[in-house]
């Protein structure tokens, strides 16, 4: 009986640890700024038959617009209202983005911004995106309605009314993040309010949050309002499905707030895992690939369970937050490949890809200015759709790294070695090495200076298989690198250092 309770104990503080992917999938994209219009037409065309198992998408609600004609990425985390209408779109192309997504098998993630509202400044000048009258100076939000009363002030005990020391909990969690106004969530009234916000949208078929700035939240508070959420939409998700919650909390050790306060609670953002695998691939500190035998884990992160895994954020990519010049973004596009595939092949976590705008990157004294670039724009401010040119690729300064063969393929790998163990593992005590997922696929990489020219046991079925890093099988062809497993799982690998991308990945769907 006891037993019992645990294990229903258990089961409901980790309910919320479920990304609710279907048909088996694996990885969540991320992408930043763009459209709804966009997405869900990338969701039909190209995420569900790709098995990609959900997007991220920027807040949706009402933000204020800082313009003239700057309008940065970063208005959108300065929320105005509840309403669904932002620089992505309205509510009805919301609605539509979520239920064209949803009926192909691919889940949709909020970046939930419940800490604050805008910036003390906010309203002298400044509208919001879909003309909700506010008034920062005074804290009022009409739309929500917010008053004065819903905000954190008499409890932030610092003179200027800001976070002024990090090491101080207190100041972390009831004074105002850069002079952003902080939310009363220990209030029932703030709390019904953000439920309610959330509430509207499971109602309409997302599958979870994103949870922005967790640190600057009470854990207590956030259990609070996570417990008013409905259970998912029964048209695409199965009956008492909580919904998926993962939190940023920036820790990579050595602050007041540890990011094992929120385990309980959802999942955690797991920044060292991008800082640590930059560091690695860029053989920065004397870090080597073969280090990462025991990677996870072994290396000081939090357990599987708790943990969402990307190599770049939208926040990190740029500079900011946390990680600082380790992270490896699609600037440095031949080490991403690398890191993403990796990611990608190792079971720990569940995984996030980014997929990023251009910006005019300009660095003065190590800093890049431009660092608050919005998304490519047109001259009224709105955002641009996303053009799809005919080799695949993205036009008007989108990226999509999620589309790069590399890694649209890794995230085929992923699913297809779901439940794996990560097996047969490698290394020259340098910076080759590979690993298996039990008998389903096998990965190699050579970081070194020099080629990898050595036969490896790769838990694999006899037979030939495609490379999908240097192409894919296409019929019953391959328009990459052929590799042979003999009997007994051994297999040769050749791959220069000087190969386009220097590592090699097979599975039991690119047998020919
Ligand atoms: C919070 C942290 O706990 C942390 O460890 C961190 O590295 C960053 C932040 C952080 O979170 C935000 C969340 C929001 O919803 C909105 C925000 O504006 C922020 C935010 O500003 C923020 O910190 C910025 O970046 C840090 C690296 C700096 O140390 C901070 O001072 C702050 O920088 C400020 O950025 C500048 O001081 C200020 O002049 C400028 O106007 C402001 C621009 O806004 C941002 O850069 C937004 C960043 C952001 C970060 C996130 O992690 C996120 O999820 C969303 C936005
Ligand atoms: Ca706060």
């Amino acid at each position: 009986m006891k037993l019992l309770i645990l294990v229903g104990l258990l089961c409901l503080s980790f309910a919320q640890h479920n990304p609710h992917f279907r048909h088996e999938r694996t990885a969540i994209v991320h992408l930043f700024e763009w459209r709804w219009a966009d997405i869900a037409a990338e969701c039909e065309r190209f995420l569900g038959p790709k098995g990609f198992g959900g997007v991220q998408i920027s807040p949706p609600n009402e933000h204020i617009v800082l313009d003239s004609p700057w309008r940065p990425w970063w208005q959108r985390y300065q929320p105005i209202s509840y309403n669904l209408c932002s620089r992505s779109g309205s509510e009805d192309e919301f609605k539509d983005m979520v239920t064209r997504c949803n009926n192909v098998g691919v889940n949709i993630y909020v970046d939930a911004v419940i800490n604050h509202m805008c910036g003390t400044s906010g309203g002298a000048g400044n509208h919001s995106s879909c003309g909700s009258w506010f008034n920062a100076g005074n804290e009022e939000f009409p739309s929500v309605p917010y008053s004065s009363l819903d905000f954190n002030d008499k409890k932030c005990l610092t003179g200027s009314g800001g976070i002024e020391n990090y090491s101080e909990i207190f100041q972390v969690r009831d004074c105002r993040l850069v002079s952003l106004l902080d939310l009363a969530l220990e209030k029932d009234y703030v709390r019904g309010k953000v439920a309610a916000y959330m509430n509207m949208m499971i109602d309409l078929g997302v599958a979870g949050f994103r949870v922005d700035a967790c640190k600057h939240m009470w854990p207590g508070d956030l259990d609070n309002v996570y417990g008013r959420l409905h259970n998912l939409n029964t048209t695409w998700f199965p009956s008492d499905s909580k919904p998926f919650i993962y939190q940023e909390v920036i820790d990579l050790g050595g602050e007041a707030i540890s990011s094992s306060e929120y385990f309980q609670l959802g999942r955690v953002t797991e920044f060292k895992y991008g800082a640590k695998l930059g560091n690695v691939f860029r053989k920065w500190h004397g870090e080597k690939l073969f280090y990462t035998r025991n990677w996870g884990e072994g290396w000081d992160f939090m357990s599987d369970g708790n943990a969402v895994v990307f190599i770049d954020n939208h926040d990190n990519q740029r500079g900011h937050g946390a990680g600082g010049a380790s992270i490896i973004t699609f600037w440095d596009s031949r080490l991403h490949k690398m890191a993403v595939g990796y990611m990608l092949a190792h079971p720990y976590g569940v995984a996030r890809v980014m997929s990023s705008y251009r910006w005019d990157r300009h660095f003065v004294n190590g800093k890049d200015q431009n660092d608050w670039m919005g998304p490519p724009s047109n001259g009224n401010g709105s955002t641009k759709p996303v053009p799809v040119n005919p080799d695949q690729t993205c036009g008007d300064g989108w990226v999509c790294e999620h589309r790069w063969r590399q890694i649209t393929n890794m995230v085929i790998f992923r699913n297809v070695v779901k439940g794996q163990p990560h097996s047969n593992w490698w290394d020259n005590q340098s910076n080759q090495v590979a690993f298996g997922r039990g008998n389903r696929g096998f990965i190699v990489f050579n970081n070194d200076d020099w080629d990898l020219d050595v036969t490896l046991n790769t838990g694999l079925p006899s037979g030939t298989y495609c490379d999908i890093i240097s192409g894919q099988k296409e019929g019953n062809g391959c328009t990459g690198k052929q590799i042979n497993v003999g009997d007994g799982g051994r297999a040769h690998f050749k791959i220069s250092n000087r190969d386009e991308d220097p590592f090699v990945a097979v599975h039991v769907e690119s047998k020919l």
